[in-house]
């Protein structure tokens, strides 16, 4: 048995990580028997981060590494891939846990007006009196992050600029199949779908939001990896 350790529901999906439905969509894939444990708490496990599995005794940390564990233990999630594919599928899953993920921290902790709606979401089991403070300071290092990351001294014309082609590489994979590769789902949907509805259902109005939200290929697809893996 393995215990996945998550963050809860939030803004309609199961988990406000999108690393966290990444895990679960794979473990879902890989037919192991699961159960989720929700933690707001990340400080304790090997990384300071979620998503984690608890198994045999031991955790491991990171959705990269639970993959390789599931594979080690027989899964084989891109087995209807030809290895140039795999090729691309490394790709896209690196765009999405690398690009497209900074983008939606960005989205639900930079932005002043999305802000007060993500702090009392996340930190809603916090009295309210030291939920802003607390918040207010983890907030303050993440946008630190993201400077240094780059992002974060982008404006939001030239955000969207950067994100616009990612979009249409993965919107373009998808007027070939229901999938990034094909008619069945495989680890590069994994990533990339959960990045996708985690940007769409953000609380607010953000541009990209709106323009994810307007394109049917993806909102199609997004339901589409939900329905399969989820
Ligand atoms: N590379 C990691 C990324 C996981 C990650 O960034 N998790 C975030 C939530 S989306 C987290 O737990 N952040 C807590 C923190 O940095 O304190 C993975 O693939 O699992």
């Amino acid at each position: 048995m393995i215990d996945l350790l998550t963050y809860p529901p939030a803004f309609g999906l199961a988990s406000s990580s999108p690393f966290c439905i990444k895990a679960a969509y794979l473990l879902n894939l890989s037919g192991q028997q699961w159960t989720p444990v929700e933690t707001l708490d990340p400080r304790k496990t090997p990384h300071g981060k979620l998503p984690v599995i608890r198994t045999e005794g031991r955790m491991i940390a990171d959705s990269d590494n639970i993959r390789a564990y599931l594979e080690e233990n027989g899964a084989d999630f891109d087995k209807h891939l030809s290895d140039l594919d795999r090729a691309n599928a490394r790709a896209f899953i690196r765009m999405a846990e690398e690009h497209l993920y900074f983008h939606l921290v960005m989205d639900r902790w930079a932005d002043d007006r999305v802000w007060p709606m993500v702090r009392d979401t996340y930190f809603s089991k916090m009295p309210a009196g030291v939920r802003h403070v607390i918040a207010g300071v983890i907030r303050k290092g993440l946008l630190k992050g993201l400077h240094y990351q780059g992002l974060g001294r982008l404006n939001t014309d030239q955000r969207l600029a950067r994100i616009e082609p990612d979009i249409e590489a993965i919107t373009t994979r998808l007027w070939q199949g229901k999938f990034l590769f094909g008619d069945q789902p495989s680890a590069a949907d994994a990533s990339v779908a959960p990045m996708l509805s985690a940007i769409m259902v953000t609380p607010g109005d953000t541009r990209l939001k709106e323009m994810l939200t307007k394109n049917e290929v993806l909102t199609g697809y997004v339901a589409r990896v939900e329905a399969a893996c989820g």
